[in-house]
């Protein structure tokens, strides 16, 4: 028998060394050392034998019960702390990662343009100042010297309203007005920024509605000189010493003498594309003197005080400056477009 339980000893101790698992370390268990097991067996057998024999047995039996159960415990623990490993290594967490960036919301690029030139605006003294995108025909016409019978009024392609006398703006020039009878007879240095609408037919560089900024100083002694030095003096501020602008003579019957500006077109540096209508240059705005009519209605007496008076075209300015070729980019919410600014 002691030669018995030295085997049951060596064979379950054998068994425990291929359990790799919980599951199969329990059915080792059962098999070693529960009810059915040869061990347990012979415990049973143990009343049968002789006085002599008896202790030596029961003894021996008992540490091979002791031995089995130790090894069990050890190889309980070692499975718990290699499954604990495997997971401490599978579910490692790098610190060092970078988080993840949350996608998060932005200016669009034309409102981000039309601040940075605002910026150099303010930088040359002149201040905001808001006006109503939807105005009247006294405003956004008669005001501006053209009566209701002028031809002029054509070369503004105007979105008129279901409400009498009331249409898009479709050029900033009415908010002159608003601003010279808020100041007069102080003098002014503001430009007014916004959207203009227009009934025209969209190419490259015309939408149905855009953004002016409108820029007007009244005072005494301002001359065509200071409008010049101002466009000039914005197109370098904006793209560099060596921008290159022209001024061109032109009608418009709120400004006399009157003239349109260009800035060199740096989409293709001269040479000519769709984006310049292959001139070379890019048509920026229009500007002039501001008629004395319109100061007289704007409250200033004309025999005193002078002005001039520019409109700009601002997402023509950010065509030039980041080489978009297509003026309808701006309003198609296209995000491959929109996350490059
Ligand atoms: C005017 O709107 C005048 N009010 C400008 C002015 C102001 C003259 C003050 C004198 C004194 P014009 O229609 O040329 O002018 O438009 C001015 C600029 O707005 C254009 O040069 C161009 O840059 C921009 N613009 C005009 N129409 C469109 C359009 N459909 N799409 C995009 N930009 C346009």
């Amino acid at each position: 028998m002691l030669s018995e339980l030295d085997q049951i000893e060596q064979s379950a101790l054998q068994a425990l060394k291929s359990v790799q698992d919980e599951t199969s370390l329990e059915g080792w268990r059962i098999a070693h050392l529960g009810r059915s097991a040869p061990l347990m067996l012979l415990f049973d057998q143990l009343g049968k034998l002789s006085k002599e024999e008896r202790p030596v047995i029961g003894r021996r039996a008992n540490e091979v019960k002791r031995a089995l159960e130790a090894a069990f415990s050890a190889r309980s623990e070692s499975l718990r702390q290699s499954a604990l490993q495997r997971s401490l290594q599978s579910e490692r967490l790098d610190v060092t990662l970078p988080g993840r960036v949350l996608p998060v919301g932005r200016l669009h690029p034309t409102s981000s343009n039309m601040r940075s030139i605002i910026r150099v605006f303010a930088d040359m003294g002149f201040q905001v100042y808001r006006s109503p995108e939807a105005e009247t025909d006294e405003f956004n016409f008669s005001l501006l010297n053209m009566p209701p019978h002028h031809p002029a009024r054509d070369m503004w392609a105007t979105f008129y309203t279901t409400m009498p006398n009331v249409s898009l703006r479709p050029h900033t020039s009415p908010g002159q007005i608003h601003v010279m009878r808020q100041y007069a007879p102080e003098p002014i240095r503001a430009i007014l920024p916004g959207m203009c609408y227009r009934y025209e037919q969209i190419s490259a560089r015309k939408e149905t509605q855009f953004n002016q900024i409108e820029v007007l100083a009244v005072g005494v002694d301002i001359t065509m000189g200071n409008l010049k030095a101002t466009i000039s003096d914005l197109a370098r501020r904006l793209f560099g010493q060596n921008m290159r602008t022209r001024f061109r003579a032109a009608y418009f019957p709120f400004t006399e003498p009157s003239a349109e500006y260009d800035f060199e077109c740096l989409l293709c540096h001269g040479k000519g594309c769709a984006v310049c209508a292959w001139t070379g240059w890019l048509e920026i705005g229009g500007c002039g003197m501001v008629h004395p009519v319109v100061l007289q209605n704007g409250g200033y007496d004309p025999e005193k005080y002078t002005g001039f008076a520019a409109g700009l075209g601002t997402e023509r300015i950010m065509m030039l400056k980041h080489h978009i070729d297509d003026i309808r980019y701006f309003w198609v919410n296209d995000m491959r477009f929109l996350e490059q600014f």
